[in-house]
């Protein structure tokens, strides 16, 4: 409780931040847009990754608290982005089965982006199939279907890693599948993996939705990729997470 506390004042010191890292078409290599991903920017200098507080998104009030955060704080970017004439695709934010159990998720993004004057097509919300298992199933259909209306893009995360993926594809409305790391790290040495994306990959495409592989690291892994029919990428080969700042300077420019 000790974490729950720090993380309640971190909140107020203003010292969680969100880092961006850049999705690029496999093809081109262009940019498609980033992932949102909280940090906590600690007073000695120490910049923490959200293993180091899970506990804390593992509480309900906690990460209602934070999943809010990272909704104002990604709009408020995507909003100075616009206005300063970036070109930056779709900010990604993941988000927490608390989210989606206080059951006005969708009304809140559409707030916050009327607030700010951003579009929804400017947002994407990233959910896990802990979501989407998460016992409510009709209400985060619901969710889900209203975000999609307002024209904001879903993506399934860490697909492949948890339960009865499949017929998820169906039963919500998904943009966008991601890959999760595990296959793409074991590309090269296990004939599985590889199948595996293959066998994702076609059935995304014949379903209408994008998929992106997440955790490319090397060059080779990325040619596979592309070679399986794969759209899009992220990871340590195309930039590591960064600040806001970072993300502008080399992956930017005005329109
Ligand atoms: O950024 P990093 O690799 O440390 O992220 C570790 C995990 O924390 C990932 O599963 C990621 O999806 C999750 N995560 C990162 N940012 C957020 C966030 O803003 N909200 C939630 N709920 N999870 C996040
Ligand atoms: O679960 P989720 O997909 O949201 O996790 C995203 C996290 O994965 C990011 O916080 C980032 O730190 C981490 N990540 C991003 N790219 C790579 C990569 O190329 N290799 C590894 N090992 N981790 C990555
Ligand atoms: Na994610
Ligand atoms: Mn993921």
């Amino acid at each position: 409780q000790m974490v729950l506390r720090a993380i309640r004042q971190a909140l107020e010191r203003r010292e969680l931040v969100l880092w961006y890292q850049p999705k690029v078409a496999l093809r081109s290599g262009a940019l498609e847009g980033f992932e949102a991903l909280l940090r906590w920017r600690r007073p000695d200098g120490y910049v923490a990754g959200p293993s180091f507080f899970a506990a804390a998104l593992e509480d309900p009030q906690i990460s209602l608290m934070i999943g809010d955060f990272v909704i104002e704080e990604a709009v408020r970017r995507a909003a100075a982005w616009r206005a300063a004439g970036f070109a930056f695709g779709r900010i990604a934010v993941n988000t927490a089965t608390s989210q989606f159990r206080r059951g006005d998720l969708d009304v809140r993004v559409a707030e916050t982006l009327r607030r700010h004057g951003v579009p929804a097509s400017a947002l994407m919300v990233e959910v896990t199939e802990n979501v989407l298992i998460s016992g409510d199933a009709d209400n985060v259909r619901r969710t889900l279907e209203a975000l999609k209306a307002l024209d904001v893009q879903i993506a399934l995360d860490d697909f492949g890693t948890g339960y009865a993926s499949l017929t998820h594809l169906k039963d919500f409305p998904v943009d966008l599948l991601k890959i999760d790391r595990s296959f793409v790290s074991t590309l090269a040495t296990r004939r599985e993996s590889h199948a595996i994306v293959r066998g994702i990959t076609a059935l995304a495409h014949d379903l209408d939705i994008a998929v992106i592989a997440e955790g490319i690291e090397t060059a080779a892994q990325r040619d596979t990729l592309r070679r399986l029919g794969v759209n899009y990428g992220q990871g340590f080969l195309f930039a590591r997470p960064m600040p806001a700042e970072a993300a502008e300077e080399t992956w930017l420019a005005p329109l």
